[in-house]
């Protein structure tokens, strides 16, 4: 997969050289470029914003920089040229348009199961914007040559795109072919279920006066099972009733009678 970052903070997004996506890179599994949209200015200050349309605080992104910048990372160059090979069209027709992904407060929830989505894909390309935002046409305008979704990691506001942007490489490089070592580790952890993991424990079997729960030192493979199960269910009703709600009407089967017990014993019951 090839990804591409625009911002005016490249250095922002270094951490994706290290550990699991550095080597993923250098594997040859990931290829991240990022790329400072102050290239694309043509002014002495390398202007990037200007006052809101209509007035308001803050200072809003220009589209001329974002213009260029997105029309020359889709062809695969940077300020200054080519970088990088572009993954081959797979004859696909639209679905061939890389993905546009602009993190906003107002976008799209990220999911695990957006994630899957998007590490199905060839090329991704992420405009990180600051201050208020980018100018609304550039989004419009880059609906021509990609396929847009502006994206939310949740219900909060940060100074711009580029931890959303760093979230959003990490959970989609991470499903990546080879990038996690071991992949029956990634079909347990939470979400993949849509439900949240059980607690975990290591060594030594007592600590500060806490044991380790009998049951995982047991050996009964089962019992064990049944008991991270239950856990799971427990924590995801207790702090994440809305995953279940969410789960119970998309995967009616996924919830089987000893699953609802335990839910009732935890005051959740389907609603309807
Ligand atoms: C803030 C541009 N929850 C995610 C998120 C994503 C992006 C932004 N804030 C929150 C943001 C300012 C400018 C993007």
């Amino acid at each position: 997969m090839r990804v591409d970052v625009v911002t005016v903070f490249p250095e922002y997004l270094a951490p994706l050289g290290l550990s699991l996506l550095g080597r993923a890179q250098r594997l040859g599994l990931l290829a991240v470029h990022v790329h400072d949209l102050r290239g694309w200015t043509d002014d002495r200050h390398r202007t990037v914003d200007d006052t809101p349309a209509g007035g308001g605080a803050g200072m809003v992104m220009l589209p001329e920089p974002w213009g260029r910048a997105l029309d020359a990372v889709r062809r695969g160059e940077g300020p200054d040229g080519r970088v990088g090979d572009l993954p081959a069209p797979r004859g696909a027709g639209d679905a061939d348009l890389p993905v546009l992904l602009v993190p906003s407060p107002s976008g799209r929830p990220l999911t695990q199961a957006l994630a899957h989505e998007l590490a199905a894909e060839p090329r991704l390309v992420l405009a990180c914007g600051r201050y208020e935002g980018i100018d609304e046409r550039v989004v419009e305008d880059a609906a021509r040559s990609y396929r847009v979704l502006p994206f939310s990691l949740g219900d909060y506001v940060l100074n711009g795109g580029e931890v959303a942007a760093l979230a959003l490489v990490e959970a989609v490089g991470r499903l990546l072919p080879g990038v996690v070592g071991n992949p029956a580790s990634l079909a347990e952890e939470s979400h993949e279920q849509g439900l949240l993991e059980h607690p975990v424990y290591t060594r030594p079997a007592t600590w500060r006066g806490l044991e380790v729960p009998a049951v995982l030192s047991s050996g009964h493979h089962g019992e064990v099972s049944r008991w991270r199960r239950e856990q799971g269910l427990r924590r995801t009703a207790r702090r994440r009733p809305d995953l279940l709600a969410a789960l119970h009407a998309q995967h009616p089967e996924a919830l089987g009678a000893s699953d609802l017990d335990v839910l009732a014993d935890e005051g959740w019951t389907p609603p309807g």
